[in-house]
């Protein structure tokens, strides 16, 4: 468990099963925590599976507004695929790994509100195309990114090499991923790759804070937003603008958005959004 953290982390529910994720939901924030810290919180099928039982979970709760996805302990997010359980798989199996786990990281790519990586050690493999599948990545000053799989005899596989190079460029994702070398944190902000960084204590509360800021806004229009960006970005300008109209408008549909402007007319002191 990291140092600082003001919200505990509990698996709720008593139908709750899971081993290896922990599950917490407070203020409109859902906190996932990969919990396998004895393995680096490695991806296993057992974590995959997990973790996307949750995110199930989390978008079952409408009450849930922005999720927070971290690693237990203080040395790893995620050190990667889990290596042990790869090793032998045979064509068919890395196949079907491979394709599990991408539909779980296109889920909280394309989840419907935003998602936070609180990166809090190694995000390595599989952890940082996890960490690069969220909205926003926020990083502990002892954070490690790298992408090490061609050191292993295979390239990345859960999207490494499409996000990379997306956020960072090609020439810098390339160095990465033919290197297999780690980097810092630092280079990891001074590259594109996190937002921000934060002493490691200090790394969660950040997290949580930023959340609840999101929170705050009206779910549907944060909801559109992040449609508009991410569908945005596989379009020409024309294309990406036709979107962002079409989400624009959408929001005159709900609620949120009459209540919003007239709170900013009537020079209201705080707003509730209602999330219609
Ligand atoms: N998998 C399994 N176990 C891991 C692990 C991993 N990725 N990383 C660490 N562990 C385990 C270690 O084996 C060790 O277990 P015990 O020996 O205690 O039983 C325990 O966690 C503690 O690790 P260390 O003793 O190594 O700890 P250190 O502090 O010395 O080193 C480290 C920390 C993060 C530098 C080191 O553990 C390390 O290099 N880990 C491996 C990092 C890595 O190479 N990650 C990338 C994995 S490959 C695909 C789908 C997915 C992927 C590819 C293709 N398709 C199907 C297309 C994704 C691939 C990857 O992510």
């Amino acid at each position: 468990m990291l140092k600082g953290i003001t919200v505990k982390i509990t698996n709720e529910g008593e139908d709750n099963h899971m081993e290896t994720i922990l599950l917490h939901t407070e203020h409109h924030v859902a906190t996932i925590t990969i919990n396998r810290e004895k393995a680096l919180n490695a991806l296993s099928t057992q974590v995959l599976t997990e973790l996307n039982e949750a995110l199930d979970r989390v978008n079952a709760d409408q009450d849930v507004y922005c999720v927070i996805i971290t690693g237990a302990g203080n040395k790893s997010f995620v050190a990667g695929a889990d290596i042990a359980e790869m090793k032998d798989k045979s064509v068919e199996e890395a196949a079907a790994y491979g394709k599990f786990g991408n539909e779980v990281f296109r889920k909280i790519e394309t989840f419907r509100c935003p998602v936070i990586a609180a990166v809090n050690g190694f995000a390595l493999g599989g952890g940082c195309e996890l960490a690069m599948s969220c909205d926003i990545r926020l990083a502990a000053d002892n954070a490690v990114f790298g992408q090490p799989e061609v050191g292993l005899g295979i390239t990345p596989g859960f999207g490494g090499t499409q996000r990379l190079a997306r956020l960072v460029g090609a020439g810098i994702a390339k160095e990465m991923v033919f290197g297999a070398r780690n980097i810092k944190a630092e280079r990891a902000y001074a590259i594109g790759l996190v937002n921000a960084l934060y002493p490691a204590e200090e790394l969660m509360n950040a997290a949580l804070k930023m959340a609840s800021g999101i929170a705050k806004n009206a779910p549907i229009a944060v909801a559109n937003a992040k449609r508009a960006i991410n569908n945005g970005l596989q379009e020409n300008m024309d294309g990406g603008i036709a979107i962002e109209v079409k989400e624009f408008a959408d929001c005159f549909r709900t609620e949120d958005q009459t209540y919003g402007m007239t709170c900013f007319l009537e020079k209201a002191k705080e707003k509730h959004f209602s999330n219609k």
